[in-house]
């Protein structure tokens, strides 16, 4: 899952393919480089990130996913807006990426299951990106994150969402420190027992700085596509990268010992 950040903020890329015709080329190479799916957000979700206005978020990204429906590749949203993941939806997108799991907006659940054809990315949550580090006190963080993702599978099955239409996410980075991190990375397995897919996204992210002596973002590529090869082994469904090409490369060689 190729990354296209229509932001100003976002930790690694903000700013970089913020106006259309970049976002555009970005994805045009992305695809060229043999992405599966390019998710389109236009929210910030960096720790510490402001909360921007629905019309904003709606302007950034709309008028880009109708332009990549074009080109036939799979999108995904990242939204916890409901109105946008339905605006999103009606131009084209197919996967609901929300990083809030149906938490930020009680009206998500429903837009999510009146579509049995939508995939919806269930990401392990504590609160908005403002002030969501407070929120970073676990006992047992593998066990934690597995038993508030399951009890979202729960709710929004209760909502009427198919189980087949979920993909788990452990929220690298969201309400999680350095350590609480590595911890879910290595025990990927304890979470794939929910029975679910699992997407991974860790790229670039600041834990990787913190390992290999606070590099910039750019600078932790090669750790990243690292990890890649560590999940693809373990069976993850997908990797959200900033980068497709080494990525994809990783993952041809991991496909290629397990033949
Ligand atoms: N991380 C970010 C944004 N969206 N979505 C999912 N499913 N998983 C993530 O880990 C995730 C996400 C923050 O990173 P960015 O600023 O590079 O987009």
């Amino acid at each position: 899952m190729g990354i296209l950040n229509v932001t100003p903020d976002s930790f690694a890329d903000g700013g970089r393919h913020f106006d259309f015709a970049s976002a555009i080329t970005r994805a045009k190479i992305m695809i060229e480089e043999g992405v599966d799916i390019i998710d389109v957000g236009g929210e910030s979700t960096r720790p510490g990130a402001d909360r921007i206005s629905e019309e904003t978020e709606r302007d950034r990204v709309i008028p880009v996913i109708t332009e990549l429906a074009e080109l036939g590749i799979t999108l995904s949203i990242d939204t916890t807006r409901s109105d946008i993941a339905k605006a999103a939806i009606a131009a084209g997108a197919t996967i609901v990426n929300d990083v809030s799991g149906g938490l930020a907006d009680p009206k998500m659940a429903k837009v999510i299951a009146s579509n049995s054809a939508i995939q919806y990315v269930v990401m392990h949550w504590r609160g908005h990106s403002k002030d969501m580090q407070k929120a970073a006190q676990y006992k047992n963080v593998v066990s934690e994150v597995k038993e508030e993702l399951d009890d979202r599978v729960i709710e929004l099955t209760k909502s009427g969402i198919l189980p087949e239409q979920i993909i788990l996410d452990p929220g690298i980075g969201f309400a999680k420190s350095t350590e609480h991190n590595w911890e879910l990375l290595k025990n990927i397995d304890r979470l794939q027992l929910l029975g679910f897919p699992i997407l991974v996204g860790a790229s670039r992210k600041r834990f990787l700085g913190d390992l290999l002596g606070a590099r910039s973002a750019d600078d932790r590529e090669f750790a990243s596509i690292a990890l890649t090869t560590y999940l693809a082994k373990a069976g993850a469904w997908g990797v959200r990268t900033h980068s497709v090409k080494p990525h994809r490369d990783a993952i041809a060689v991991v496909e290629e010992m397990r033949k």
